[in-house]
């Protein structure tokens, strides 16, 4: 089993000067480090399974001041790029960006060091959203069982030991928050966090409004909350993934719009593995001046 799922990493799974990222994309990686970012180009940085799509959807509805027929006109990943994606003849993000309009909404799960330098060099504005070690572990975890562009992720005590060693897609996320957290101490980021926008999201959708520079009309952010909920998000086909064939995303074994809530972490943590990670998070974020919310 051990030798199975060690080649299966290694057939799947890359390392490009440090960062373990999917095959596919490390082919591309010269793409990637090339990328001309255009001075109102706005990114949105996230590591993995923390609400990227969930805060794409909102910035894309300011974008669009309100129009959800016009966001409906096409699917989330053709409307905000996925920078570093590359699949064969199927997915490619910096082609995409390469052939569009500005302004243009960039989405990526790089840690900073990583990230193109001409984004820094053009002084993008960039959101980062942060959310909960655990149900991130969780949400990455039912993921790496439906996307098969994953190794086997083996049991759930089994992942979180990986996902504690960095040994997964996009590496720490410990070192990854951190990062953009001493990043985000610049004005042109904004830092958000996803149990935040689950306490009151009209506030973040406002946070969000004022940071892009436009006035939040009532309206607008009526219609974003709206918009944007979980059950809207879950039924809304461009914005779901079910446009992503089988073969790459497989929603029968778990959907891409899964819960949607904080704290699901409870159901898949026993005490003795909560309290193995409590340990290990307490080592890898001593020293930073993040706090998570702590009371879920
Ligand atoms: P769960 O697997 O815990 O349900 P990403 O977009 O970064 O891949 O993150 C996916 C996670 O965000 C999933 O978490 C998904 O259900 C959740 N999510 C997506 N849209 C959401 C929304 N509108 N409200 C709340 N959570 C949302
Ligand atoms: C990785 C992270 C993410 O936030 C979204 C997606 C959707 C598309 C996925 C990709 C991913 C992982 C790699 C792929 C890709 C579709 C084909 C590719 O191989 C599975």
């Amino acid at each position: 089993v051990m030798d199975s799922s060690k080649s299966e990493y290694a057939e799947k799974l890359c390392n490009v000067r440090g960062l373990i990222i999917y095959k596919d994309f490390a082919k591309n990686w010269d793409n990637v480090e090339a990328f001309q970012a255009r001075p109102d180009d706005l990114l949105i940085a996230t590591y993995p399974k923390s609400g990227t799509t969930w805060v794409s959807e909102i910035v894309d509805l300011i974008y669009k001041e309100g129009n959800v027929e016009k966001c409906k006109e096409d699917v989330i990943f053709n409307r905000i790029p996925f920078l570093e994606c590359k699949n064969e003849e199927h997915f490619d993000g910096i082609k995409q960006l390469e052939n569009m309009a500005s302004p243009r909404i960039v989405k990526t799960h790089l840690p900073p060091e990583y990230l193109p330098v001409s984004f820094w060099e053009k002084n993008c504005k960039m959101i980062y959203l942060c959310r909960n070690v655990k149900d991130v572990a969780v949400s990455y975890y039912y993921f790496h069982l439906m996307v098969p562009a994953h190794p086997n992720p083996g049991t759930f005590p089994e992942f979180v030991e990986k996902f504690m060693n960095g040994e997964v897609p996009y590496g720490s996320w410990y070192k990854h928050v951190k990062s953009w957290w001493e990043k985000s101490k610049s004005p042109n980021i904004l830092f958000l966090f996803y149990e935040d926008m689950h306490e009151d999201i009209r506030k973040e959708v406002i946070k969000v409004i004022h940071f892009l520079g436009r006035e939040p009309s009532e309206e607008l952010v009526e219609t974003i909350v709206n918009h944007t909920s979980f059950q809207e998000m879950k039924n809304n086909p461009t914005t779901n993934y079910t446009a992503i064939p089988d073969e790459f995303m497989n929603q029968k074994v778990s959907p891409f719009m899964r819960k949607g809530i904080v704290g699901d972490w409870k159901n898949h943590f026993t005490v003795a593995l909560n309290e193995r990670f409590d340990m290990h998070y307490e080592q890898e974020m001593k020293g930073s001046t993040l706090k998570l919310q702590t009371k879920i």
